[in-house]
């Protein structure tokens, strides 16, 4: 029975969204306490469950209807849109509003010695990402060929290791790239924090709920501005 009456809404367990996630259903005035072993919270005031889970799982529980809201940067959205557009799966939800919190761009960046002029320079280069769907938009954009090197972690240290000639990855500050001896060159995604919520039909009590929370949010997010 994977039916509920109880609003799910999937944030991430831990990571950089995860306090702030949180912390901005707190705010709206949702009860509960984290038990840091436990994949669910129940809400003890509201009839809320939230699922505690990698960030990279929200946009497909939100896509596929398996819970109602997620709190996701759009970066992985974007990017697993695309994903589900190629192989045909679900890829539509209703994007409720951007947060405030969760900034940071995805760049193209590569070595200090590396002379860049425009992104014509990568023409025919090994470039390592996380995000090979929205890499390609852009690249095809362009009309630059290119290579992939698929990494889901340490992106930044792959030209030093020789496994590419660049990166395309997140940014805030800019230190890690600084640290890695390299240089970004050009934005291609500008992201922050979203809340989305799933395109199946709500109950009306879901629906008010959801309602009731996304008011709130609008609230919580002027006051702080
Ligand atoms: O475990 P799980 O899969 O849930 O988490 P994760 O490790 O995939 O993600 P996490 O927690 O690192 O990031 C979650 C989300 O935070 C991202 O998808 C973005 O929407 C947002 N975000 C905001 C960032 C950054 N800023 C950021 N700076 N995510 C990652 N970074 C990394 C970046 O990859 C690089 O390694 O920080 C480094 C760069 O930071 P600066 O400040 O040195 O430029
Ligand atoms: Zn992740």
């Amino acid at each position: 029975m994977t039916e509920s009456n109880r609003l799910r809404i999937a944030i991430q367990k831990s990571g950089r969204l995860s306090k702030e996630s949180q912390q901005l259903l707190k705010s709206c005035g949702v009860k509960f306490t984290v038990n840091e072993q436990r994949l669910i919270a129940h809400a003890d005031n509201m009839p809320i469950d939230l699922l505690r889970v990698r960030d990279d799982d929200i946009p497909g529980l939100v896509m596929d209807g398996v819970v109602d809201l997620g709190i996701i940067g759009e970066n992985v959205l974007e990017e697993e849109q695309l994903e589900r557009q190629l192989v045909n799966k679900p890829a539509d939800c209703i994007k409720l509003r951007e947060l405030d919190f969760g900034a940071c761009r995805l760049s193209l960046a590569v070595p200090n010695e590396f002379s860049y002029n425009d992104a014509q320079s990568l023409e025919g280069l090994r470039i390592a990402t996380s995000y090979p769907n929205i890499l390609r938009r852009f690249m095809q954009e362009k009309g630059i060929n290119y290579r992939d090197c698929m990494l889901k972690g340490s992106v930044e240290v792959a030209p030093r290791a020789g496994l590419a000639d660049g990166i395309c990855d997140l940014v805030s500050t800019g230190a890690t790239l600084e640290a890695n001896g390299l240089y970004e060159t050009e934005v291609i995604y500008r992201s922050m924090a979203c809340i989305i919520q799933s395109n199946q039909p709500q109950t009306p009590s879901k629906q008010a709920l959801i309602d009731k929370i996304l008011s709130r949010v609008n609230g919580v997010i002027r006051a702080r501005e």
